[in-house]
């Protein structure tokens, strides 16, 4: 069996595998794993993560979990294009400050604002206290100007003028403040200079 990567499309770290994958013509068996119905808590798929979240990959006997480590393991083993994940030293490294950042930055602000923006009421009912969300909206807020002030500055890209696994984990994440309606502080600079400023844009149409 070639390589199989457990997706679902709903979640965002799986949009960047499927995005990346895609673009780099990588062969590949999708498994869509429903979080929506619970499959990732099947033991079939705790044989493959045992963390139970995707993404998730196999490559023969060999399983891995974490969105980060895959891409860059895709990025190895395929030898994609230099800039997706460059060899200069000091490049790469920005590469993984962002990708060390992101995880307790961006992702989780953006996660939270789509709980209690949309999750717990459109889907579970249940209200989200005024005070609660304004606050979860101004910590994203602080954290999207970080974004623009560390990170993406005045480049077309956050590590300087070529597109990085970078881009496509922060443009995955960022569509869902996007598509929640507009902030105080827009969002639009990385996510329009990723996308050529086309705020409909959706990954895997114009990458
Ligand atoms: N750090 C992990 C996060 C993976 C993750 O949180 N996946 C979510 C979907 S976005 C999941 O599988 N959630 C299921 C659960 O937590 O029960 C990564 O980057 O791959």
């Amino acid at each position: 069996m070639g390589l199989e990567l457990y997706l679902d499309l709903l979640s965002q770290p799986c949009r960047a595998v499927y995005i990346f994958a895609k673009k780099n013509n990588i062969p590949f068996e999708l498994r869509t794993v429903e979080l929506l119905k619970g499959q990732h808590h099947s033991d079939a798929f705790a044989q493959v993560n045992p963390l139970r979240k995707v993404p998730a990959l196999k490559d023969g006997e060999f399983t891995l979990a974490e969105s980060v480590a895959i891409l860059l393991y895709l990025s190895r083993k395929y030898k994609a294009p230099d800039h997706w994940y460059p060899e200069d030293l000091q490049a790469r490294a920005r590469v993984d400050e962002y990708l060390s950042w992101q995880h307790t930055a961006l992702r989780s602000s953006c996660t939270r604002a789509m709980w209690q923006k949309m999750m717990f009421p459109v889907f579970l009912g249940e209200r989200v206290p005024p005070e609660t969300l304004a606050s979860t909206l101004a910590e994203l807020d602080s954290c999207l100007q970080l974004l623009e002030d560390k990170f993406l500055k005045d480049q077309d890209f956050l590590i300087g003028p070529h597109i990085s696994v970078a881009d496509l984990v922060a443009i995955t994440e960022l569509m869902h403040p996007l598509h929640l309606g507009p902030s105080s502080h827009s969002p639009s600079a990385p996510a329009a200079k990723s996308s050529k400023a086309d705020p409909n844009w959706l990954p895997g149409t114009t990458v």
